[in-house]
């Protein structure tokens, strides 16, 4: 096993909390300024708000008919899951809006279903979180024709027409990546010694899962010690986790680093690497990414050696970028949100204020 170099952590921390760095912003702008188009929709409301009567003259807005936003979530696999959805659930309220709320359970057939029926249902905006990102283009072209606003969160998709929908409002998953393999090859810049990782992946063909692999890659690829040695998914649950990680240390004698694309898998493996009769944090060091509570008190234990942080509360800003598409704003074509790195110390200091 290789030794943690307890130096090079101090020199991590006291350059950590690099919150908005390299996020938070607006993205390319490339298509931002394309108009809004709200298939008549806005019309149609503006026609009905000056129908009713209004206590404040001024503020039509708010006597407008409510929204109604078809949302359809991935499943409930994570503790970032739990969050993002509760974030949603709370936001639509208060910003008064209609929530019709689909749970996919992880199943891109369940996502195709639930936006079919919401344009069945002439909801006013479409908003969803694509469990994988290959093959909406179909479903994505008949709500452009129906004339209903598609938002992603969260997860993009790879259809080149990025007219099919207004806005993708979420982390960039190669950046996290790239932070989790930028802590590592510091640690790891005076070893002469070959570094053996094994990586746990998300759901296979997801953004996360790909762009996080491919950030990380790119990173290491500096230091030809840090070799990954076995890359599997764990589906981004804890369960697929521990289960991927028995067999990682089953077949390899020397695992030196655990990458794991979420907290949850990373604590599922803990528990397997503990059962193996070793020291998470120590005999293996782990980082995962996005900074649940779970993932912070394993942090603060010092079983998480690193967390690249990916924010679930993305609640806000979607409500906001629907109110702006249904007003007929012109709204940017890429929303990225911002998020810092902790490492265990960090980890103890935060977990106080840790709200999700
Ligand atoms: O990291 C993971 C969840 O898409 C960013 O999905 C999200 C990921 C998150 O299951 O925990």
């Amino acid at each position: 096993m290789v030794s943690f170099k307890k130096s090079g952590l101090i020199v991590a921390t006291s350059l950590l909390l690099l919150f908005a760095s390299a996020c938070g912003g607006s993205g390319s702008g490339g298509n931002a300024q394309e108009p809004a188009n709200n298939g008549g929709k806005q019309a149609e409301q503006s026609n009905s708000a000056s129908n009713t009567t209004t206590e404040n003259a001024k503020d039509t807005t708010a006597e407008s008919k409510q929204i109604v936003l078809g949302f359809s979530q991935v499943g409930a696999e994570s503790g970032w899951r739990t969050a993002n959805t509760k974030s949603i659930q709370d936001s639509a309220k208060e910003a008064g809006f209609e929530l019709k709320f689909s749970d996919a359970q992880q199943k891109q057939e369940n996502q195709i279903k639930a936006i079919r029926t919401f344009i069945q249902q002439k909801v006013d905006v479409i908003a969803f979180s694509p469990v994988v990102e290959s093959g909406w283009d179909t479903v994505l072209k008949e709500a452009k024709d129906a004339g209903i606003p598609v938002i992603l969160t969260d997860r993009a998709v790879d259809s080149p027409d990025d007219s099919l929908y207004k806005t993708f409002i979420g982390s960039d998953f190669v950046e996290e990546g790239r932070r989790a393999g930028q802590w590592l090859v510091d640690q790891f810049k005076d070893s002469t010694e070959e570094i053996n990782i094994v990586e746990l992946q998300g759901t296979t063909g997801s953004a996360p899962a790909i762009d996080r692999q491919k950030g990380f890659a790119e990173v290491i690829a500096s230091n030809p010690n840090l070799k990954v040695i076995a890359s599997q998914t764990g589906d981004f649950t804890r369960a697929k986790g521990k289960e991927v990680m028995q067999s990682f240390l089953k077949a390899n004698k020397k695992i030196d680093v655990l990458y794991a694309h979420n907290d949850d898998m990373g604590l599922g493996a803990i528990q397997a690497i503990e059962a193996a009769g070793l020291k998470p944090g120590e005999d293996i060091l782990i980082i995962t990414v996005d900074g649940v509570k779970d993932g912070f008190v394993a942090a603060s234990e010092g079983k998480i050696n690193f967390i690249v942080e990916c924010n679930p509360l993305l609640g806000p800003q979607l409500m906001q970028a629907v109110q702006d598409v249904v007003d007929g704003k012109e709204i940017e074509k890429r929303i990225v949100t911002e998020e810092g790195v902790f490492t265990s110390e960090d980890a103890k200091r935060e977990l106080p204020n840790r709200k999700y």
